[in-house]
């Protein structure tokens, strides 16, 4: 029997032959038809002609190539060794005194009207996913910092969320994807809104670890968003509630004339 893939290479795969159909598909487009494709593959091999065709299908393919390497792209990782041991602390809205992380579970909008209720236990018995990157807050300092959690797209699939039709999410159909993702604190004063590709990033993760250890309150216990492909500020401490939405959610920042997006 074949070995079960993990998700990671479950993606990988993907990505692979997404790239591989589409270099075959682009190959034979970005020279026009079939008939041109057989009539280029007919040319004598050391023609001048030959070399200008080639370069002109290998410009495309590179852009295409481009366009699933930013894809995929993915953060400069660090050693463990090089995170921070006591990160700084930044961000106190929506994290406040009286809350009972022992009555907390996370909040899903499954559908309209549908509402998930899914605590901790079940979120560590996902596949773990660590990440040690730069940190970087947009007030101008950064550093290096080591967490672990669940992976966003590991979550929507296990989840059967983040997508219109309700099917499990697949690279293969963005088309079904909610564009937004929208999170909140639990007392609802702090909250961003993320578009759906940052947050099928694969090291996008609902994170709950610091440092190989539970994830203490004031970096957003029990449970908050790391994303390196976005400014701190989108990566909200303590989550609620997660929903989807084909328009913007509301963003804190935003509304206080940030850009919406604050990508890296
Ligand atoms: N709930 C909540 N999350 C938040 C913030 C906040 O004020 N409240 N601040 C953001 C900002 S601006 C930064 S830089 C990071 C800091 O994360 P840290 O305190 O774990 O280093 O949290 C982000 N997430
Ligand atoms: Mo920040």
């Amino acid at each position: 029997m074949k070995n079960k893939l993990t998700p990671e290479e479950e993606i990988d795969r993907r990505i692979k032959r997404r790239t591989f159909i589409s270099f075959s598909v682009f190959a034979l487009a970005g020279t026009g038809t079939l008939g041109l494709w057989n009539w280029f593959r007919a040319l004598p091999k050391k023609s001048n002609n030959l070399s200008w065709l080639s370069r002109k299908a290998l410009n495309f393919n590179e852009r295409v190539a481009h366009f699933f390497y930013r894809d995929g792209h993915l953060a400069p990782t660090y050693d463990p060794a090089e995170a921070a041991a006591t990160p700084r602390v930044n961000g106190y809205l929506g994290i406040g005194k009286n809350f009972k992380p022992g009555e907390w579970n996370l909040k899903v909008e499954k559908a309209p009207g549908k509402e998930l209720a899914i605590n901790l236990e079940e979120l560590k018995a996902l596949p773990k996913t660590e990440i040690v990157f730069n940190f970087k807050c947009i007030e101008g300092w950064s550093q290096v910092v080591h967490y672990a959690g669940v992976r966003f797209s590991d979550f929507l699939r296990q989840y059967e969320t983040g997508t219109r039709s309700g099917k499990i999410i697949s690279a293969d159909r963005p088309e079904d994807w909610y564009l937004y993702v929208g999170l909140e604190t639990p007392d609802k004063k702090y909250f961003v809104g993320i578009d759906m590709r940052s947050m099928l990033h694969p090291q996008t993760i609902l994170c709950y670890e610091l440092n190989g250890k539970d994830l203490p309150l004031k970096h957003g216990a029990p449970l908050r968003l790391i994303t390196p492909v976005k400014y701190g500020v989108k990566n909200l401490k303590r989550i609620g509630r997660i929903f989807f939405s084909d328009t913007r959610p509301r963003d804190y920042w935003y509304e206080r004339g940030y850009d919406y997006d604050l990508g890296l």
